[in-house]
């Protein structure tokens, strides 16, 4: 065959199969970070702050996960195994450097080969962006999947958005959130692969025309399109030691070459030009959430953008083994849908196959249904996303086409379930009517799918007694319940490796891959000296972010304080108030003196609102202004501290969980879907202060109710209350409970800043008020009071310290994943033997 042939020549597979891999050793590290630092990037001397050194150190681990990358994906289709595609509108990735060294086992010898030159891996760590694709839970979530595939070796490949600018950086103005953009590609991301070679288009507008064809078929045209280019950045997501490198897949948009030939014929050439701008916006940002959803046509072609690229990508990827015969698409693969965001994909995968590929319909929808599971993150109904069907109309017509053909046919199906039950059809159609008539996405997402899930198991059941109730009892066997995890990779062994080098040294390094093996520590717990090294231990890692905050904050914290922690976006139902409302609490205890036997505590509250939520901007405002006055009065100085901790991020927490002693879970029973910060906090032995809610209740019964302090009322009692629920009476009721609103009232904590706090009071006091803050505040107040007790005695804390860490095996996204696998992927796990 001639070289010039470009049909099978495979240079790649060639030279892969028989270079020899680099050398792991400090000296060809260095010998590579050199090569870059000067070669490539073209630079001869060091400057702290500049980000060639970093670059120079990721270009030399590249290098390595390169070869394994290139195996894995040829070992992946030589086997033409069934692979997942897991689509999400997020990934909130933070750094990637620490943990590729950790998976791949360099990091002692990449630090050895920077000290050999007088230079500090710490610092290199320090120099990278983080990547902040996400919000919060639900695009954390995404990436510590991620990791745990790779290491598990499943064939998962993660699809999402590379967003110009990610989740808004947080600056504080006097107590008040401003937003900054994050310009994180601004140095560029060396970790990134561009394959052009893959790209897609992706088609807006336009209309729908049909035609019959020879065979007598009708044949749906979707034409005038605006069509819109998909490139692909592949990003290296490697295993834990297992020489497995999986691939997460960005999709950048440009403009097509063809844009606005009109224009450019008309002679505006610089318009046609300059109208590249409409095509490249649709990836400029990510969009914060905010409390109720509020319907920008720019994030619904996001969410079509991101579809169509990554199925037209699946289809691609899978004709290459079966050419143009679809039929045994669903056994080849099967896509993972993270919320409804990318839902459309149901309807996107009905029309390639049906318009792209000749199937008929019932073919098609066998297909789709064989190939979506949808997962479901939230419970709150204001939450739910929909579109109207207007916006499709004009955006994506061809879609609302088959929407209402979906539609159409599911009707017809539940008539004959429920024959003239028409509010029961009305109930459940995709379609709610109105003058402005709205697509329900997770109702297409549901019938479009063989399985739901909900993410923990008190959110799973509640959602097929609540939201989807009418769909669980059409399809019981459709929903299951996936309790979240998170990958101890990160969240133990790489963010606090003191901790890890005392477990291992106990009972072995088993844990990094198997997390149940930490039930070992419990009998630890017992040893005085190990216990003294796990408080040691502690210490120093408060220590790292008592200085970290005097550094962003300037405040002091000391130490022996009782690190109390609240992160997590700011949200009514998370009830950041509560935790305010203790610490005024706690601040007129003190001051009236009463507070002699209270430990000391440092209530340590962070995260961002979205920009819109204006009753969460209230929220910080209100952490802030009380965080001013306890933090300025001297009587507190050794007993109260309240840090509103700026700009909450992946980074941040990695320096948070591991010293924290407290971690403050919170939420309105029945709102929090499941957290996994709760998790984080847990691995790396805090204790939680907590609410029957989400993961929460798995935890507790994880380590036992003696180890975890519970407070609060209960998802049926909170129902139960609904429209009886008289706040002031409950304050009124309560001492304590006055004398805290009385001090807010008085403006103590707004002095030259008259109504600030108004709308913070008023929710408190609201008979309406959804999160039922006041409910909870004497039993939350109980419950802090016993957390006191408890950590006066050390060895005690200590021990339930140990325990927590030692029952968190349940909470590791490599469980997690096999659960995933077991009951909805069924992958085999790829087998990288090449020879
Ligand atoms: C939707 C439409 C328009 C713009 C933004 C959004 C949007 C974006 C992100 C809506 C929701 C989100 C994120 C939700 C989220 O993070 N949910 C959390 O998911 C975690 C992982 O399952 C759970 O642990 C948390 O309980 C849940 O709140």
């Amino acid at each position: 065959m001639s070289a010039h042939s470009d049909e099978t020549v495979d240079i790649g597979e060639v030279e892969l199969l028989q270079a020899p891999e680099l050398p792991m050793t400090s000296d060809a590290i260095l010998s590579d970070l050199t090569h870059y630092f000067g070669r490539m990037l073209g630079r001869r001397t060091i400057r702290t702050a500049s980000p060639f050194l970093y670059q120079a150190v990721v270009y030399a681990t590249r290098d390595r996960l390169m070869e394994r990358w290139g195996k894995t994906r040829m070992a992946i289709e030589r086997d033409d195994n069934r692979r997942v595609s897991y689509l999400s509108l997020e990934f909130l990735m933070g750094r990637l450097l620490r943990n590729a060294l950790l998976n791949l086992g360099i990091e002692k010898e990449t630090a050895e080969a920077l000290n050999r030159i007088g230079l500090d891996l710490e610092d290199v760590y320090d120099r990278e962006h983080d990547a902040g694709l996400g919000n919060g839970g639900l695009g954390r979530l995404a990436a510590c999947f991620l990791d745990s595939c790779a290491t598990l070796s499943l064939p998962v490949v993660g699809y999402g958005i590379r967003y110009q600018y990610g989740m808004f950086r947080q600056r504080l103005e006097n107590g008040h959130q401003v937003e900054e953009p994050d310009p994180w590609l601004r140095e560029g991301f060396p970790w990134e692969v561009e394959r052009f070679e893959f790209a897609q288009t992706v088609k807006f507008g336009g209309r729908t025309t049909s035609r019959t064809d020879s065979g007598g078929k009708t044949v749906f045209e979707w034409v005038d399109t605006q069509d819109v280019l998909a490139i692909p950045y592949d990003i290296p997501i490697p295993g834990y030691r297992n020489d497995i490198v999986n691939t997460l897949r960005l999709w950048s948009a440009a403009a097509t070459d063809e844009f606005d030939l009109e224009e450019f014929n008309a002679g505006s050439y610089a318009d046609a030009v300059a109208s590249k701008n409409l095509a490249e916006n649709i990836t400029m940002v990510l969009y914060p959430n905010t409390a109720t959803q509020d319907g920008h046509e720019l994030r619904l072609r996001q969410q079509y953008f991101l579809a169509s690229a990554s199925l037209q990508d699946s289809l691609r990827f899978y004709t290459y083994h079966h050419g143009n015969d679809v039929r045994k698409f669903a056994e080849k693969n099967c896509l993972q849908l993270n919320d409804t965001h990318p839902a459309i994909a149901v309807a996107e995968l009905m029309r390639l196959l049906i318009d792209e590929f000749g199937i008929d319909w019932d073919e098609a929808w066998d297909i789709t249904r064989n190939t979506m599971a949808y997962t479901n993150h939230t419970l709150l109904p204001e939450a739910l996303e929909m579109w109207p069907v207007s916006m499709f109309r004009r955006l994506l017509p061809r879609l609302l086409d088959i929407i209402y053909e979906i539609n159409a046919r599911f009707i017809e199906e539940i008539s004959q379930r429920w024959p003239g039950d028409n509010e029961h059809i009305q109930r459940m159609s995709l379609i709610q009517e109105g003058s402005e008539p709205m697509i329900r996405m997770s109702y297409l997402a549901i019938v479009g799918s063989f399985s739901v899930n909900g993410v923990a198991e008190l959110h799973s059941r509640l959602l097929t007694a609540g939201l989807f109730r009418d769909f669980a009892d059409l399809w019981p066997d459709k929903f299951n319940n996936k309790t979240n995890g998170v990958t101890q990779r990160r969240w133990l062994a790489a963010c606090n490796p003191q901790l890890s080098t005392l477990i291992s040294e106990r009972i072995g390094a088993e844990w990094k891959t198997e997390l149940s093996q930490l039930q070992k520590l419990g009998g630890l717990a017992e040893e005085e000296e190990f216990r003294r090294s796990w408080g040691d231990i502690k210490l120093a890692n408060k220590e790292r972010l008592a200085k970290n905050i005097e550094d962003k904050t300037g405040l002091i914290i000391p130490t022996n304080m009782l690190f109390d922690v609240q992160v997590k976006r700011i949200h009514e139902y998370k009830r950041q108030l509560l935790n305010v409302l203790h610490a005024v609490h706690l601040y007129d205890k003190i001051r009236r003196g009463d507070g002699d036997d209270l430990v000391p505590r440092a209530i340590i509250i962070g995260g961002k609102a979205a920009p819109g939520y204006e009753m969460a901007k209230s929220v910080i405002k209100c952490i802030n202004n009380v965080a001013r006055v306890i933090n300025s009065d001297p009587e507190m100085t050794d007993r109260l501290r309240l840090i509103f901790y700026p700009d909450y991020n992946v980074s941040a927490m990695e320096l948070i969980c591991p010293a924290a002693d407290l971690s403050e879970q919170i939420s309105t029973a029945g709102k929090e879907a499941s957290g996994t910060g709760n998790m984080k906090f847990m691995m790396n032995g805090a204790l939680t202060i907590g609410t029957l809610d989400g993961a929460n209740v798995e935890i507790r019964e994880a380590v036992g109710e003696e180890n975890f302090f519970l407070f609060g009322l209960t998802v049926d009692e909170i129902e139960e209350l609904r429209g009886k629920y008289d706040p002031q009476a409950i304050i009124d009721a309560d001492e304590d409970f006055s004398r805290v609103i009385a001090l807010l009232e008085s403006r103590h904590f707004n002095r030259f800043e008259p109504n600030v706090l108004d709308p913070i009071i008023q929710s408190i006091r609201e008979p309406a008020d959804l999160w039922m803050t006041a409910a909870d505040f004497r039993s939350f107040v109980d419950a802090q009071g016993r957390v006191d007790d408890a950590y006066k005695d050390v060895e005690h804390w200590t021990r339930m310290s140990i325990l927590n860490t030692a029952s968190s095996g349940r909470f590791s996204t490599d469980r997690t994943m096999r659960d995933y696998n077991d009951d909805i992927w069924k992958l085999d796990p790829i087998r990288l033997n090449l020879k």
